[in-house]
Order: C-alpha cells, then sequence, then structure tokens
C-alpha cells in the first residue's frame, strides 16, 4: 500500500543512520531512530481507537518526539493539528470543538483536563522533552507499522488561521499541497543532502513545520534542532550550520550583536527571510556585515510558498520576488476581481497545487476567499514591478502580524467590547522594535467610572495567548469614524504609531 507524503518523506529513509536532528548540546538522532519512534507512535494513536481521517491536535514544545507525531500521523492517516504552545485553554477548546479532534498531546495537560472531558478527547501529556504520558505508552508498542494508503489528495493537516470575523478557521491542507510546496523549494533554494539547517523556528506552523522540516526530510539534510530562538544558541550552532530559515525578528536581533560578521558567516550558503515583512533596511544591514543577501520569500498558511527571490540572480530587498514554478499569480481590482495591469496594486491571487482545498466546516469563508476557478484571495496587497518582482504594499485584511504570529484585530475587539464600562473599541497594529508590529488597543468608556484598564488587561490575559494581547489600553471618547460609520484605523495608527517604538 503506498502513502504518498509518508513515503516520499519519510520511509524513504528506513535503516537510514544519517543524523536528521542534530540538538544543541551535540547529541543526533538518525533517520532511522526517529522513524522507529514514529512506527511506535502510529501504533499507539491507533490502539487508543483513531483512524485514518481522525484528527490529532498537540500543543506541546519544540522536541524530536513532537516531530515525531507528526510522521506517525503522516504514517497513519490521522490528519494532524498542530496549536500554537501560547494558546490559552480556552483558545484551545474553540480548536478542539471545531475541529472534531479524537486526541490531544499537550505540554500542560493539567490546564486542559476540563477541555478534554467535555468534548471527550483523549488527552495525553508531553514535556518540553519529549517525556510524558504518550511516549511511556508507545514505549512498549511495536516499532514496524505498515503506513495507512493515502494519496495526493487526501487531507493531511489542519492549520487553524485566525479570521476577519474573530472566528479562527481551519486550513485543510492535502498530501500533495505539502509535498508539492517541498519539492519546488528543494529545486528553487538548491537543498542537497550536505545541507545543515539551523532550525530555531517553532513547529506547529507552516514556516518551521512544513517549509523547514519537510525540505530537509525530502533533500535527506540534517538539521540542528534549537528548541528556541535564542542569539546565544544560534551563534553556537551556526558553525556547523549551512543555511538558516527565519521570520525578520531573528535578523534584527542577530544584527544586535556584535557576533555578526562576514567571518561568523561566511561558510552559510543561504539565509531565508519570511512570514512577515523584512525592512528593505534590514536587508541592507545584513547585506552590508555580512556580504550574505538574505533570501525573501512569500507564503501563507493556506497556500504554502508561492513566491521567492531567486537563488542565482539578484535579491532585491522590499520585493519576495516571482511566483514559484508551478504557481500562478495575478493581481486583481478588489472590486471587480479583473487582472490589472503590472505596476498597478491590486489584491494578490495564487492558484497552484500548493493552494489548499478549502476551510473546515466554512463552506461560505471557502467560497468568499477561493474562487472556482482555484485562485486564491490572499488578501495581500502588492504590484508585479518593471523587473517581474512581487512587491507587497500592504494588506486588504484587518491584520496584525508580530514576530510572524498573526493576530486578527476582531478577536481581540469581541473581547474588549463584552468589558465592564467599555462601549465599543478598536484593535489596531503599530510598529514594534522587536516584532515589527505589535497590538495597541483603543477603548470608548461608556462614561461611567466602571472601566478599570486593570481589571480588563487581566481578563484579557485568560481568554488570549500573550502574543495577542494589547500592549498599551488607550481610553478615548469616540472613535474615528467615515462617512460609512466604519472605523478609521488607519487615522488610529496615524495618531498612536508612535506608542510602543523606541
Ligand atoms: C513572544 N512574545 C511575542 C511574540 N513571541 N509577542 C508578540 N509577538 C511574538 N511573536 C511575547 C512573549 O510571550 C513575551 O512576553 C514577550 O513577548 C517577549 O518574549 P521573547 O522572549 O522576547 O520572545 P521569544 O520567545 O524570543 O519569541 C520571539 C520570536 C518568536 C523568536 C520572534 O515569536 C518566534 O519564533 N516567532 C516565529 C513565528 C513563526 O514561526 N511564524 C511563522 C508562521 P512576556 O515577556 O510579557 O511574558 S507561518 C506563516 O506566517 C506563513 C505561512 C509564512 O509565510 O511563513
Ligand atoms: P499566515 O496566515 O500566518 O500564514 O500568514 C500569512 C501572511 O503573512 C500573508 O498573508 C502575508 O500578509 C504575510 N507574509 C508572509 N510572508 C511575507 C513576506 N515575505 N512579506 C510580507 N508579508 C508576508
Amino acid at each position: 500500500m503506498s502513502n504518498l507524503l509518508y513515503d516520499s518523506l519519510f520511509g524513504c529513509h528506513a535503516g537510514d543512520a544519517k543524523p536528521f536532528l542534530i540538538f544543541a548540546d551535540g547529541r543526533s538522532l538518525s533517520y532511522d531512530a526517529f522513524l522507529r519512534m514514529a512506527a511506535r507512535f502510529a501504533n499507539t494513536i491507533n490502539a487508543a481507537g483513531l483512524i485514518v481521517g481522525d484528527r490529532l491536535a498537540m500543543q506541546v514544545e519544540k522536541s524530536a518526539e513532537a516531530l515525531a507525531v507528526y510522521a506517525a500521523c503522516m504514517q497513519s492517516g490521522v490528519i494532524f493539528l498542530p496549536l500554537n504552545t501560547a494558546y490559552t485553554p480556552a483558545e484551545v477548546e474553540y480548536f478542539i470543538s471545531d475541529s472534531g479532534a479524537r486526541m490531544l498531546i499537550a505540554n500542560d495537560a493539567d490546564s486542559l483536563q476540563t477541555v478534554a472531558s467535555t468534548h471527550q478527547v483523549i488527552l495525553h501529556n508531553m514535556a518540553a522533552d519529549g517525556s510524558g504520558s504518550f511516549t511511556d505508552l508507545a514505549a512498549t508498542a511495536s516499532d514496524i507499522y505498515a503506513p495507512a494508503a493515502r494519496g495526493g489528495d487526501d487531507l493531511a493537516a489542519f492549520l487553524y488561521t485566525s479570521g476577519t470575523t474573530g472566528r479562527s478557521k481551519g486550513a485543510m491542507l492535502t498530501q500533495n499541497n505539502l509535498l508539492s510546496n517541498a519539492e519546488t523549494l528543494i529545486d528553487e533554494w538548491r537543498f542537497t543532502e550536505d545541507d545543515v539547517l539551523l532550525h530555531a523556528l517553532p513547529i506547529f506552523h507552516t514556516h518551521g513545520l512544513f517549509v523547514a522540516t519537510n525540505i530537509i526530510l525530502l533533500a535527506r539534510a540534517s538539521m540542528i534542532f534549537l528548541p528556541k530562538f535564542d542569539v546565544d544558541m544560534v551563534f553556537a550552532a551556526l558553525p556547523q550550520a549551512t543555511s538558516m530559515m527565519g521570520v525578520p525578528t531573528f535578523y534584527t536581533r542577530l544584527l544586535d550583536d556584535q557576533r555578526l560578521t562576514v567571518q561568523s558567516t561566511s561558510h552559510m550558503r543561504l539565509f531565508v527571510s519570511g512570514s512577515a515583512p523584512l525592512l528593505a533596511e534590514t536587508h541592507i544591514q545584513f547585506s552590508q556585515r555580512t556580504n550574505q543577501q538574505i533570501l525573501e520569500r512569500y507564503g501563507m498558511t493556506e497556500t504554502n510558498m508561492n513566491t521567492t527571490n531567486p537563488y542565482d540572480g539578484p535579491r532585491r530587498a522590499g520585493t519576495v520576488g516571482k511566483p514559484l514554478a508551478g504557481v500562478e499569480l495575478k493581481i486583481t481590482d478588489p472590486d471587480t476581481g479583473a487582472r490589472v495591469a503590472d505596476g498597478t496594486i491590486g489584491q494578490i491571487e495564487v492558484r497552484g497545487p500548493n493552494v489548499f482545498v478549502g476551510y473546515w466546516n466554512m463552506p461560505e469563508k471557502t467560497r468568499e476567499e477561493l474562487r472556482e476557478d482555484g485562485f486564491f484571495i490572499t488578501g495581500d496587497l502588492g504590484f508585479i514591478d518593471d523587473q517581474g518582482y512581487l512587491q507587497i504594499v500592504g494588506r486588504n485584511k484587518d491584520l496584525i502580524i508580530a514576530g510572524g504570529y498573526n493576530i486578527y484585530p476582531k478577536e481581540i475587539e469581541l473581547i474588549l467590547d463584552e468589558q465592564p464600562g467599555v462601549i465599543e473599541s478598536a484593535v489596531i497594529g503599530v510598529p514594534h522594535p522587536d516584532f515589527g508590529e505589535s497590538v495597541v488597543g483603543i477603548l470608548v468608556s461608556d462614561g461611567t467610572d466602571s472601566l478599570d484598564l486593570e481589571q480588563i488587561t487581566e481578563s484579557v490575559a485568560t481568554s488570549l495567548a500573550k502574543f495577542k494581547q494589547p500592549r498599551k489600553l488607550i481610553v478615548v471618547d469616540e472613535l474615528p469614524r467615515n462617512a460609512m460609520g466604519k472605523v478609521q484605523k488607519n487615522t488610529l495608527r496615524d495618531i498612536y504609531g508612535s506608542t510602543l517604538s523606541g
């Protein structure tokens, strides 16, 4: 029986003693040992009653074991649903209930007991070192597992992405979405088995999980698997690496460190940036300090990667390059959907084998964003410049990106609006020196003295992940509106734009 994604990424490495993961302390884990662990996990998942097409949610710190749960899901045909470790139990509850997940593996399982019992989910814990009830159970399971038969159109993963309505949407990704993108990127970025990728990204998002990990698996390369991005750990690991992928905050933090020099990076063949706009200034400073041109690319959870600057050829600061092989990209008028001329700003639409198949249980949302002809409306605004490169100039969606994490203001506004003494609220993204953007909440008081900023801050903290919580709350008499009554967030950004800088 064949399982396209599993066979292509994982199964082909059976028996291979080559290191797949290299840890900060110098230990390593071979491909073969990793696959044996994954097979034990797949047997454990099935023994718990999960079958092909069921969902398994995971909210754990980064470890080899966590990555092996991903492999085990691919092997057993169970749909993998990774969750940001910063999410609160209230946020996790939504994902569990919406997806109908049957198993939840969590770092902090104790805090999720109620969620698990309410939704009849099998709950296991997994600590940052990979130990816990799930790994214990798997210890005695067989390390032989015949992969479930799965093809390119079968679902591989659900990745939740926030929405403009405040309700997160589960993007359904097929085996072929993931495999086709990894195959293309390996060629575009010239990954080979000689590569050692410095992996400091989280593994619950597309960037660290699919882009970085799948490329390494497909190339039979190795990765230095750091628990998180930490400047000291990165400089310690850098001499062994050939390549690194990161969000812009990685690069600004490296630039702030004197150890970033031509010498310390001269052996590196590639630095990739994505998930948020890389300031042209950062690109230029990095190249002045290191002689290395960061390669910027553009992607989304729903589409994997869409465009990239060239490996050979000019990597132009402030641009995200050209469409990947097999990806069609057009710029359209947001009102009519008609294609606009090169040089004209419009909404970015993409089509190709990389594009997801829809949002779980949200056919209407799917229809709004994914056209019948297969083009996906990204919600990003940009234009094709005179050299055929895409330049992203803004967003047609109300979205904040902080340190590479997406934050939809609506989700926060819904919570702020419910607070005592608040009539209404507006949440905006303002420039932040480290995270690129960060969150500010503007509140309109009802005129009584029941509005209590401290209490609101506490209340928000129980509902929302830390990275979504406003860094500052400001009380105003009223919100600026246009003639249609729509809140003018641009005006708010103009007024409060420098609130968090400096
Ligand atoms: C941590 N904090 C944040 C963020 N991360 N706040 C806003 N935005 C963030 N991204 C909070 C912490 O809870 C902490 O709060 C305070 O900010 C400072 O934390 P610090 O220790 O400095 O943060 P860190 O642990 O060093 O993390 C920063 C980071 C990390 C390294 C930039 O956020 C990260 O690895 N980001 C990568 C995200 C990513 O992989 N995105 C890809 C999405 P306090 O001190 O008050 O407790 S995939 C995607 O977008 C598409 C597909 C694409 O194109 O790739
Ligand atoms: P996500 O929903 O987390 O996958 O984030 C996708 C969004 O991140 C895109 O729609 C863009 O707005 C943004 N993004 C990703 N890469 C880039 C980039 N290189 N430059 C600007 N924005 C980016």
